[in-house]
């Protein structure tokens, strides 16, 4: 067999191997991919509109409507609203539960967020000062729950 025949044939086996572990992963739950660290940019970059001490967006790159809450948790986001301010509006209103698209860390510590009520499920977590999009770790409009810790 030429070598070139043979990293072909190399090529195929761990192409049909990647192929076979990318089935086993979704074969198993989705979710379990999701999660990660989720840091974009500082909280302090123009504008500083998290006045709380963990703002949740509804739209990506901390735009659209706002969520602040002066809190380091919240079990169950299913009974919180976003709500306009001179920054954005978009989705103001909604239910913030598996709504939000992006998150602020407006403390000197790690914000957790997850998918399930009561910090259960994935989690992304966001640095001290630091927001970003949940897209980024597949969490985007899952966000059930968050603490601070
Ligand atoms: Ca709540
Ligand atoms: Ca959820």
């Amino acid at each position: 067999m030429s070598r070139g025949k043979l990293s072909r044939r190399m090529a195929t086996a761990a192409a049909v191997a990647a192929a076979g572990l990318a089935l086993a992963g979704v074969a198993t739950s989705p979710a379990a991919a999701a999660g990660g660290k989720v840091q974009g940019w500082k909280v302090s970059t123009s504008p500083y509109r998290c006045t709380g001490d963990v703002c949740l967006y509804y739209s990506p790159g901390a735009e659209g409507a706002i969520w602040a809450k002066t809190s380091f948790t919240d079990y169950n986001l299913s009974d919180n609203r976003f709500w306009s301010d001179q920054y954005g509006s978009a989705g103001s209103g909604q239910s913030v539960n598996d709504n939000a698209a992006s998150q602020e860390n407006n403390t000197a510590y790690t914000l957790y967020t997850y998918t399930g009520a009561n910090m259960t499920g994935s989690v992304a977590w966001t640095p001290a000062w630091y927001g970003g999009n949940l897209g980024a770790v597949g969490m985007r409009n899952t966000v059930s729950s968050y603490e601070v810790r």
